[in-house]
């Protein structure tokens, strides 16, 4: 299938795709969250980094994992922005022998319209943009491709987003901008089929918003389209828990079992092993009768 002459669709479960074709939404995904930043290897060195970086990729494709979501800039917050020129070298590699290596779907975790561009050429599968597309010709440049992409709710930037997050009804207000996002992408020729959302657990979110999100999750279903979320060892666990953030799996997995019986089609996480079986087993007891 020539992959430059299809339009990709996530949310026409009728329609031909060739998406579709790889990956039927209709059960929750794991998405394995891959970094490829200098904090997330201990030695420093790019090769290094680049081939430890594929072997985890590898290593959660065989544990399960539909997607490995590869990004070279922490949006942790408090995160310094990247250059262009540094993520790109960080990441496009490590997409390159993914593909080569595995048939597990590629996302690229960047808000660069250029490294949108130059991480597609290189065989991603998938845009996760936690700006939504807010960035200088983000949205011109997805027009362009034919991949699904997620757009995700941030209040803030990730240096700040933090520092004090307000919101009158965070459920309400975060439906509000993912719509007028789906919106903005429509009229720049982005069609909604190929679109994912995500309310962005912990961007510009205190604790209250981040339980009320995911206790409210089910309303975002009335957007229509798939619903990707990210909870993985977050702070809203460590704060419930009071656990650092290496104690954080079953936590992370217990969200994730929450997530999946509210209707998230995609869960994005560190635990791959842990969650794949944990969604498995929520799977049958939403097939149950
Ligand atoms: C890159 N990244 C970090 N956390 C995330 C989340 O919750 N959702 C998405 N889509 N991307 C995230």
């Amino acid at each position: 299938m020539d992959k430059q002459n299809e339009t990709a669709t996530v949310s026409d479960c009728s329609g031909f795709s060739y998406f579709k074709r790889l990956f039927d939404l209709t059960e929750p995904a794991v998405m394995g969250v891959l970094n490829v930043t200098p904090d997330s290897f201990s030695d420093g060195g790019r090769h290094l980094a680049i081939d430890s970086a594929v072997g985890r990729g590898l290593e959660m494709a065989e544990q399960g994992a539909i997607f490995i979501d590869v990004g070279g800039e922490s949006t942790r917050p408090g995160a310094a922005p990247v250059a262009t020129d540094e993520e790109l070298a960080r990441v496009i590699p490590v997409i390159e022998a993914l593909k080569r290596q595995t048939t597990a779907l590629i996302s690229i975790d960047t808000s660069s319209a250029k490294v949108m561009e130059e991480a597609y050429s290189s065989g991603a599968d998938l845009i996760n943009d936690v700006r939504a597309l807010r960035q200088h010709e983000a949205l011109e440049v997805c027009a362009k491709l034919p991949i699904p992409v997620c757009l995700m709710h941030m209040q803030g930037e990730p240096g700040s987003m933090q520092d004090n997050p307000s919101y009158e009804n965070v459920t309400n207000q975060v439906l509000y901008y993912l719509k007028e996002r789906i919106k903005v992408c429509e009229r720049a020729g982005i069609n909604k089929n190929r679109l994912i959302i995500d309310p962005g657990f912990g961007f510009g979110k205190s604790l209250a918003h981040n339980l009320s999100l995911l206790k409210n999750l089910r309303e975002f279903k009335q957007i229509g389209v798939p619903l990707l979320v990210g909870m993985s060892r977050k702070r809203m666990i460590g704060e419930v828990l009071e656990k650092p953030v290496e104690q954080r799996m079953v936590g992370s997995v217990a969200v994730a079992v929450i997530a999946a019986m509210n209707g998230a089609s995609i869960i994005r996480v560190h635990d791959v092993a842990e969650t794949v079986e944990a969604i498995k087993m929520t799977q049958a007891v939403i097939e149950a009768k």
